[in-house]
């Protein structure tokens, strides 16, 4: 028998722990309609624990992170504000059991999102947007997931920076994206590779939430997916994003 809750309270007692645990969704036969439940029920835990929900985030917007994990469809998850570090910051890895890192462009809204947006109208509902470095940790062992799994663990959310905002919406269809790590750099890319445009990501994320028959509140973050593959964080490393056009961010993990 399914317990979605039970299923939930293992994920969320993983992240905390940081303790990897075995893949859930073949041995409880969860679909991913319920992947989605079980990711509710550990937001709410978090959300009964203080956080709160500042935005949503979405995954496997680009090719590069679906050829990475072997998965091919679009998924949503949820950012609260225990996962927002500062610019600049020191990240201590401890809390995390295997993180990486990818460089993203984060979009503000400025008006409730309630349906499903197009593309056209995407641009009215955004403040500003900054150029982001966002930390994931799968809680799943060896960071090997299926779409499902992947779903019910909130999309491996445990972390993000966020560079400066701006209102320079002009240039972010194909901007050059660099990520530099101890000032090497390890990937090179374009926001072209976030579904063509990272504004589809805001597209897609209202046509999701609205799915869901939530609303996202104006004063939402939006993040719209990575523009490259994912490199693993090893402690003492100084990690560096640069987004043409928009700017950048960084921290130092120890
Ligand atoms: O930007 C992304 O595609 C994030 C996907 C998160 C899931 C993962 O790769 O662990």
């Amino acid at each position: 028998m399914k317990d979605l809750d039970a299923i939930a309270a293992q994920l969320d007692d993983a992240a905390r722990q940081a303790t990897p645990i075995a893949q859930l969704a073949e041995k409880h036969a969860f679909s991913l309609d319920e992947a989605y439940v079980v990711q509710r029920a550990s937001i709410e835990r978090r959300i009964h624990r203080g956080e709160s929900t500042v935005g949503v985030k979405l995954g496997f917007t680009s090719r590069a992170k679906m050829i990475q994990m072997g998965v091919d469809s679009l998924i949503w998850g949820w950012l609260t504000d225990a996962m927002l570090e500062e610019d600049g910051a020191r990240v201590a890895l401890d809390r995390f059991i295997h993180p990486r890192v990818e460089p993203e462009v984060c979009f503000l809204t400025s008006r409730d999102i309630d349906r499903p947006l197009t593309l056209l109208e995407s641009a009215r509902y955004l403040e500003a947007v900054a150029p982001a470095l966002e930390i994931i940790d799968s809680r799943y062992r060896d960071f090997r997931f299926s779409l499902e799994d992947v779903v019910a663990d909130n999309c491996s959310s445990a972390g993000l920076t966020l560079g400066p905002w701006t209102r320079n919406f002009d240039d972010i269809g194909n901007a050059g994206v660099l990520l530099r790590m101890n000032g090497r750099l390890v990937q090179a890319g374009s926001t072209a590779a976030i579904l063509g445009d990272p504004l589809r990501s805001v597209v897609q994320a209202s046509r999701l939430v609205a799915l869901s028959g939530l609303v996202l509140p104006a004063g939402s973050l939006i993040m719209a997916g990575a523009a490259t593959a994912a490199h693993p964080l090893a402690p003492d490393t100084h990690v560096h994003c640069t987004i043409n056009g928009l700017g950048s961010t960084e921290f130092t993990t120890h």
